[in-house]
């Protein structure tokens, strides 16, 4: 493939061969022979400005205009409609009903409770009265109408957060472990992951002209991006050994933690992980990432920054299912990646450091760290706080915010982390959980405590069967079964998505399922517990019936055959039922 870049009119050719990055300070790539319709919208977008402003002053329609759609990604923002409304309004003819939704820029996952007050607050006033914890421990708003968006986003600014690059082909929410008591290192591994954030936040001022009314600034850089950004979204995590919470393997770029004698002396890198794919289409597949070596803490930024320009140069322009840098690096080959970097960045990686995960799932309820403080770990179902029969989780939280002087963690798990509680108030909070019927999670399973589902119906436009809203029934049943054979104390841990492109993490799911139509799933096992080792797929296109009675039989022989602390996962690969992934290549190999 060539790309061509076009610099100030001067045309540059970029060969795949090449690996002198000094000809592209400021690239642009876009042949719109050759390129996607997206890499057009982001070169006549003046830098993401494209027509929003107009579209927001649209009063004739509650959408924004084609090609704004894609900008306002960049912003932060997603257009959607009410799937449960869509046919009725169809049928009085009127347009869908448009809102928004609306995604937090939170680096780690971390907001003070002030914070977090304001965007509970912000959620009363202009959403459908919930917030969304997102397995990349963001804050969602769903439900914005257009004549709200500009006050919700100078809202969240307001409260010293922003949605700059929360969506959109650029670095988005970077994530780190949430749990300061689990590690000495915690604090400064946590001030790495906002470096990186900061580094990769695209330069452009369209933002603030946009949103918070800011003074027009005509020319704008874009350093590390260029006109055209990147060809995909690029997600980054940073993991604390012996926890995986992040499912540092799913994303582009993984730092992991290298402590010796109680210090961070550095990270190991992995590249190239991703869940999305296509049903049918396989050329498209999961991956986790791969290792490729060590590197020091002044060397952090540099891999950052490299590894993304890598993937400016040599991702995909032309086919936007095929240009994530999991397939830059299949198509170039993970040595000539690693060429490519080192040319880019100016040094090799050292060899990798060991370490060892254990899972990747969340710790519940209060732990003490070494300078006393408390942190609570709360289950929240799909990250959804919001206020139901059972439980007034929503106002809760809300109370507890306006007496806490810690901050409200997100966890990659969708779980929120109240940290930093003294001792005198861990009492005043825990009255508040009673008073608000908020469980800490005692009452529930390993599995359910183990299981994420992803949004899906009504909001998510991608959506072809339920997720957040079935889970809670489909573990009901699972539950039951694992009751029945005395199993029920055991963790496993499952994922449930309403599509293919996994933003639940379903892949690595040890029970996988992802819907494939209304009340239809295909059903992935035998992923590890530790998310360092795909599922594959085991049944297609089944209904729930259907589901529980393939598993019931599997489940049965794991309470009698399993041996001593092994998962589900590597016990349907050890019995062969699947055959292990071991590379996101092999995914679609039938076994
Ligand atoms: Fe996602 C698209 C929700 C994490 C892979 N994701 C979407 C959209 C925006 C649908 C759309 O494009 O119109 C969904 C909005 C639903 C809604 O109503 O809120 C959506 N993704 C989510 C969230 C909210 C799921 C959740 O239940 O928490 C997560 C928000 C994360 C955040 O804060 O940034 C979310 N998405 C993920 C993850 C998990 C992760 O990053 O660790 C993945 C898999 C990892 C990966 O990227 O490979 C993921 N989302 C996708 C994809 C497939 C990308 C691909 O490579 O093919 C899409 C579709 C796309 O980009 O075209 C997508
Ligand atoms: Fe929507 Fe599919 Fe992501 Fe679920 S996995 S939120 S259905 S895009």
């Amino acid at each position: 493939m060539l790309n061509k870049t076009f610099d100030n009119d001067k045309v540059v050719t970029n060969n795949e061969s090449s690996e002198n990055s000094d000809a592209v300070i400021q690239p642009t790539y876009y042949d719109k022979t050759i390129h996607n319709e997206v890499e057009g919208i982001k070169v006549e977008s003046n830098y993401l400005r494209g027509t929003i402003t107009d579209s927001l002053k649209n009063p004739i329609t509650g959408s924004v205009a084609n090609d704004d759609l894609m900008l306002i990604k960049f912003h932060g923002i997603y257009q959607q409609d009410d799937r449960d409304l869509r046919n009725e309004r169809r049928k009085q003819k009127l347009e869908p009903l448009y809102s928004f939704m609306i995604r937090a820029r939170v680096p780690g996952g971390v907001a003070t409770a002030k914070q977090y007050l304001q965007m509970a607050e912000l959620a009363t006033q202009y959403s459908s009265g919930s917030l969304r914890l997102t397995t990349r421990q963001a804050y969602q708003w769903h439900g914005v109408f257009k004549r709200n968006l500009k006050t919700t986003i100078a809202g969240i600014n307001g409260s010293m957060l922003d949605t700059i690059a929360a969506c959109g082909d650029v670095n988005r929410n970077v994530m780190c472990n949430p749990m300061p008591e689990t590690s000495s290192v915690h604090e400064e591994v946590f001030e790495w992951t906002q470096k990186i954030s900061e580094h990769l936040l695209p330069k452009s001022k369209a933002y603030h002209e946009i949103w918070l009314d800011g003074k027009k600034v005509e020319s704008t850089d874009e350093p590390i991006y260029g006109q055209t950004y990147l060809p995909r979204k690029f997600k980054i995590a940073v993991a604390i050994p012996p926890y995986n919470d992040v499912d540092v393997y799913a994303n582009d770029l993984g730092f992991i933690a290298v402590v010796e004698n109680e210090k961070l002396v550095g990270f190991n890198v992995v590249v190239g992980g991703g869940m999305g794919s296509t049903h049918g289409d396989q050329s498209t597949y999961p991956r986790v990432a791969s290792l490729i070596g060590f590197c020091e803490l002044d060397q952090v930024l540099a891999v950052a920054e490299n590894v993304v320009k890598v993937q400016r140069d040599f991702g995909n322009r032309e086919i936007r299912r095929l240009a994530r840098l999991k397939y830059t690096i299949d198509r170039l080959g993970l040595d000539t990646f690693k060429k490519k970097l080192y040319a880019y960045q100016g040094f090799e990686l050292q060899p990798a450091s060991a370490f060892e995960f254990l899972h990747n799932g969340d710790r519940y309820g209060w732990f003490q760290d070494e300078k006393n403080q408390w942190h609570l770990t709360l289950y929240i179902h799909s990250g959804r706080i919001i206020d139901s029969q059972n439980s007034k989780l929503f106002s809760g939280l809300l109370e507890i915010a306006k007496i806490h002087r810690g901050e409200f963690r997100i966890s990659p798990n969708q779980n929120m982390i109240i940290s930093n509680v003294t001792s005198e108030s861990k009492n005043a909070i825990e009255k508040l959980l009673t008073e608000y019927q908020i469980s800490i999670g005692e009452n529930e399973t390993p599995t359910r405590l183990n299981s994420l589902a992803c949004v899906a119906f009504p909001t998510c436009t991608l959506a072809m069967a339920e997720a957040e809203r079935y889970l809670p029934t489909f573990i009901e049943k699972i539950e039951a079964i694992l009751e029945k054979y005395k199993v029920a104390d055991w963790p496993i841990n499952i994922r449930m998505t309403g599509c293919p492109n996994g933003c639940a993490r379903p892949f690595l799911g040890e029970i996988g399922l992802v819907g494939k139509a209304p009340g239809k799933y295909n059903l992935y096992l035998g992923a590890s517990h530790t998310g360092d080792r795909l599922n594959r797929l085991y049944r297609e296109n089944i209904n729930e019936s259907q589901i529980l009675e393939v598993l019931e039989p599997i489940l049965e022989n794991f309470s009698q055959q399993c041996l001593v602390n092994e998962s589900f996962g590597d016990f349907v690969v050890r019995k062969k039922i699947v055959a292990a992934v071991n590379n996101g290549l092999d995914f679609h190999v039938a076994v």
